[in-house]
């Protein structure tokens, strides 16, 4: 549903950066072949020794043990040749996995600030395992990373994403997991210090106000189009990689529709369960894909981007509108915009009492049409008010949700 109204957005001429191309894959290889983490590898690209050249860090299902092969080529073409498994507290970090999945998925970063990288990994049981590196090179094993004071469990397949979100400073939670009744990707802002994170309680990633669903979501969070602002990529079951621009700021990330990232063209799919890093493998400043599947080997589909989109027609709009389509509705209903002028808009949908039923970040939409999908099939019958607020004007336009 959401694919098509992503065609519209573009269709009605808003000017995306576009996502990027992909070519085919080829594997990665160390010495005796392709490198094979068994089932449901998950790679994280990271310099873990810390000599300069990055080398992979790679999550493994089959024991839920975590592979690292150290780079003896160069930053530009790296070379593998064997692999140690990484140890905390002297003995391999071994993971819960299960019923054929997994989700030993290493996130490598100094998530306490003293200049020594640490592991913090998901498991199949739904915790979010924090391994903290110590000033003798070794890795000790910390309690599961908690919220107020509880451990954090999110039932399975915890997928532990460690990036600074809002931008102030401090390393927040993205947690994606395999439950999608309510929604897959979590959010903890961190409320402590560089040095001592502090989670609290968590929001749900959305998408056109809606939160993110994807069976046993594994996100990723990297600005794969190169307009300053990261952008949210989730591996899922059934193994394609949905790619969610942002549209908002790089401090209040704001998400609309989504594409599947294509490999020549065609939608990536691989078998069950994707698992990907995105980095820049031959350093031609362009970021690349890494990622592996059920088959647990490690692909990489280079970037082939040859530039942005030329900017649509410049009609002038004489004013704005929003128009409503589907009403009355039994949940979904889309809504037009024309916009006069490149404006910076919130949206929000409230009931006929004026309780606020969602509200979104601030999204930049250049001037003229824009079409998007909502859904509020989960509140009660009855009339809804849908605002668009540009700073300068207001729409709002009314919705009747059949019961
Ligand atoms: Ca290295
Ligand atoms: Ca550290
Ligand atoms: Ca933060
Ligand atoms: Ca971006």
């Amino acid at each position: 549903m959401r694919k098509v109204v992503l065609a519209a957005i573009l269709l009605s001429g808003f000017v995306m950066a576009g996502a990027p191309m992909f070519g085919p894959y080829s594997c990665i290889v160390a010495t005796g072949g392709r490198i094979d983490a068994g089932s449901y590898g998950a790679p994280c690209i990271a310099d873990w020794d810390g000599d300069g050249l990055k080398d992979l860090v790679l999550g493994k299902y089959t024991d839920g043990k975590i592979m690292f092969y150290a780079n003896s080529g160069s930053n530009s073409a790296p070379v593998f040749t064997t692999y140690s498994y990484i140890q905390s507290d002297g003995v391999d970090i071994t993971l819960p996995y299960g019923e054929t999945t997994g989700a030993t998925n290493p996130q490598v970063v100094d998530f306490n600030n003293d200049g020594i990288l640490d592991i913090v990994v998901g498991d199949r049981n739904g915790y979010v395992n924090y391994f903290r590196g110590t000033a003798t090179g070794v890795l000790t094993t910390e309690p599961d990373i908690t919220a107020n004071g509880v451990t954090i469990d999110v039932g399975y397949n915890s997928a532990p994403v460690i990036v600074d979100w809002n931008e102030d400073g401090l390393l927040d939670l993205i947690l994606g997991q395999e439950n999608i009744t309510i929604g897959s990707v979590r959010l903890y802002l961190n409320s402590g210090t560089p040095e001592n994170h502090a989670f609290t309680t968590y929001s749900r990633i959305k998408s056109d106000l809606l939160n993110i669903k994807w069976f046993r979501c594994t996100p990723q969070v990297f600005d794969l189009n190169l307009d300053g602002k990261k952008d949210l990529i989730c591996g899922e079951n059934t193994a394609k990689l949905v790619y969610y621009e942002n549209i908002g700021t790089n401090a209040s990330p704001v998400f609309s529709g989504y594409e599947y990232l294509e490999s020549n063209g065609v939608d990536i799919e691989l078998y069950y369960g994707t698992r990907l890093w995105v980095d820049d493998w031959d350093e031609d400043g362009l970021p690349d894909l890494l990622v592996s599947d059920f088959y647990g080997l490690v692909y990489l589909y280079y970037n082939t981007y040859t530039g942005i989109e030329e900017e649509a027609g410049s009609e002038l709009y004489s004013s704005s509108e929003l128009n409503i389509s589907g009403s009355p509705t039994n949940g979904y209903f889309s809504v037009n915009i024309l916009l006069e002028a490149d404006s910076d808009v919130k949206f929000r949908i409230y009931s006929a009492d004026g309780r606020i039923v969602s509200e979104s970040g601030t999204v930049q939409l250049n001037a003229g049409e824009h079409d998007y999908g909502f859904d509020i099939s989960g509140e009660p019958s009855g009339i809804y008010f849908v605002q668009i607020d540009t700073g300068s004007i207001t729409l709002s336009e009314s919705v009747v949700l059949l019961p």
